[in-house]
């Protein structure tokens, strides 16, 4: 359960105008509330993100949450590799989401954590193992996702893992409006009202980009990934493993 302080009721009144979607001091307070209950299957991946670090972290390598928010992929790794000499590298451009974030590292015993409040696409990704993208591509202007995934290719070792979750469109009309009918059914289910619903779309309008699998997975060959496989869906929300 969540009190007053932790719940998401950010669009909870009725706004005379809406703004762009923005990760504040205030989004950052509900975050964990507002994830859970808008993204189908977050504890699960989380939780697998954990387990695909687990599998392929090599020692002595690094390993990136890039938009990492309250650091929850990063907790999850970090748990999972404590023996083997990695370094975790947790990144996200909000600095009301990456202070949380740090206080989380602090009060979990996990390996070194390097935080950078910076724009993803200023870091340079080397000697990875594991590479975590989760729900942050998505917020990147499209023409420059691609860059990034390359850029990110350049850094990883031959039998690394780039973790890519993403929102997604469906692949024609139809099944788009399927996945988003169910998607704000399962919103609904989880407390939040029409008007919630509604005014969050708004903001994130332009904002919050989605595209086909389809397209995913032709940009991540393009930048270099043999190999894309699909290992999450739930409505319009998708996890992919990619490997050099
Ligand atoms: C989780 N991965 O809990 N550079 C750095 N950070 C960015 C950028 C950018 N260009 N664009 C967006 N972000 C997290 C959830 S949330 C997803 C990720 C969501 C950051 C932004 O500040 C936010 O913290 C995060 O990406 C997206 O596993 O809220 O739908």
């Amino acid at each position: 359960m969540t009190d007053d302080k932790t719940r998401d009721r950010i669009y909870a009144q009725r706004q005379d105008r809406i703004d762009s979607f923005v990760f504040d001091q205030r989004v950052a307070a509900v975050f964990p509330d507002m994830i859970s209950r808008s993204v189908p299957g977050y504890a699960s991946i989380i939780g697998m993100i954990g387990i695909l670090a687990k599998k392929h972290a090599v020692r002595g390598s690094n390993l990136y949450d890039l938009g990492c928010s309250l650091g929850a992929a990063t907790v999850s790794m970090g748990r999972e590799v404590v023996q083997r000499d990695c370094r975790l590298v947790a990144v996200d451009n909000a600095s009301a989401m990456l202070e949380k974030a740090e206080e989380q590292f602090v009060r979990h015993d996990l390996p070194p954590v390097q935080t950078l409040c910076c724009d993803i696409r200023d870091v340079t990704v080397s000697n990875a193992s594991v590479v975590v993208l989760n729900f942050t591509l998505q917020f990147l202007p499209v023409e420059e996702r691609l860059t990034l995934l390359r850029n990110i290719r350049a850094g990883m070792l031959d039998d690394g893992v780039l973790i890519l979750s993403e929102k997604i469109s469906g692949a024609d009309e139809q099944e788009d409006e399927l996945l988003i009918e169910l998607h704000h059914a399962f919103k609904r289910a989880n407390g939040y009202s029409d008007l919630e619903i509604s005014q969050k779309r708004a903001s994130l309008e332009e904002v919050l980009v989605p595209e086909t699998i389809a397209i995913h997975r032709a940009r991540l060959a393009e930048a270099g990934f043999s190999r894309v496989d699909l290992w999450f869906q739930c409505f319009n929300f998708v996890s992919f493993v990619a490997r050099p």
